[in-house]
């Protein structure tokens, strides 16, 4: 059952890739009233601020072109620790900051869920699959690397161990349009469900969303949500360095999080990548807001029509 108390958890971080900005990201989310929402819609919230990385001496086993290593090994160690301590209080919701977050907020949900006998589910809504290790990566940006790091892969010098690795067949992938070869040679070995653009147009997005929302059902899993700002096409939702033509429309977003919310399977979410410099009016931040609302219940009616 997703809680009845939000955690809001502040992550400016702007480590994992080279254009700044994402440092703004968690307070673009409370001046486009994040926490009303919430408490329009019944949940009590907590807003635990902004947090700040731990400091990290310098580590030399990673690959030189790896930027702000040490930084986003910082974030990783202070998030892991506060996510634990979120998920005894409620459902918390991490307030990018770069993707790069997801290191410390996916790997320590699973702790969690791993301390409480439950199997950890990651849906990842994104344009990329993230799923890069510090080697493989050719831009050296860490915000393509999350969904390698919390399944094990080798290579993560310095950062904290992955205590409790999310199973590749416990994740799922929405939105893809962009993957570099690397990641899409080792991701069509795993048994990720992953689904790219091309099927959701051809399937729709309720489909392949339903098939794995049944399945976390079934397991009694703990659902971690990661939404990316470049899900969404970049007509509605500019506000992001790496935009890609192509994505989510505004129902088919709204729709994800109105089956996640009707699951009742959410037990943590992430909000990221957004970049308030490159935003116009505040727009990108209101719609991940407004996301946010559906994820957690919002609805325009309570019972639907029964004449049809
Ligand atoms: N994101 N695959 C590209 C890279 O640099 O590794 C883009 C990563 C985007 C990261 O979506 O959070
Ligand atoms: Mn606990
Ligand atoms: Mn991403
Ligand atoms: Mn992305």
């Amino acid at each position: 059952m997703t809680p009845r108390s939000c955690i809001l958890i502040g992550a400016p971080v702007d480590s994992g890739k080279r254009r700044q900005g994402c440092v703004m990201g968690p307070d673009a989310y409370r001046v486009a009233g994040l926490p009303e929402t919430l408490t329009e819609l019944g949940y009590t919230v907590e807003d635990w601020g902004n947090l700040s990385p731990d400091d990290v001496a310098k580590v030399d086993e990673l690959p030189p072109h790896i930027h702000a290593g040490e930084e986003t090994i910082g974030w990783t160690q202070t998030l892991i620790s506060n996510a634990e301590t979120a998920m005894d209080k409620g459902l918390p919701i991490f307030l990018g900051g770069d993707h790069s977050l997801s290191l410390g907020s996916v790997a320590g949900v699973a702790n969690h869920a791993a301390q409480n006998g439950r199997p950890q589910f990651v849906l990842w809504l994104d344009a990329h699959s993230d799923f890069h290790t510090p080697q493989s990566t050719a831009s050296g940006n860490l915000h393509g690397t999350p969904l390698g790091y919390v399944t094990g892969r080798d290579g993560f010098f310095g950062f904290p161990e992955v205590k409790n690795p999310v199973p590749l067949e416990n994740i799922c992938l929405i939105g893809l349009r962009s993957v570099d070869t690397a990641e899409r040679d080792s991701l069509q070995e795993t048994p990720m469900r992953y689904h790219d653009m091309r099927q959701i147009d051809e399937h729709g997005i309720a489909r392949p969303l339903a098939a794995f929302l049944d399945h976390v059902a079934q397991q009694n899993g703990a659902l971690h949500v990661s939404l990316d700002v470049d899900f969404l096409d970049p007509s509605f939702a500019p506000a992001v360095g790496t935009t890609v033509p192509g994505g989510a429309t505004m129902r088919e977003a709204h729709l994800v999080m109105e089956m996640i919310s009707d699951s009742g399977l959410m037990t943590s979410l992430d909000l990221v990548e957004l970049n308030p410099f490159l935003d116009e009016r505040g727009k990108t931040a209101q719609v991940m807001v407004d996301l946010s609302a559906s994820a957690l219940g919002r609805r325009v009616f309570d019972r639907p029509t029964r004449a049809f």
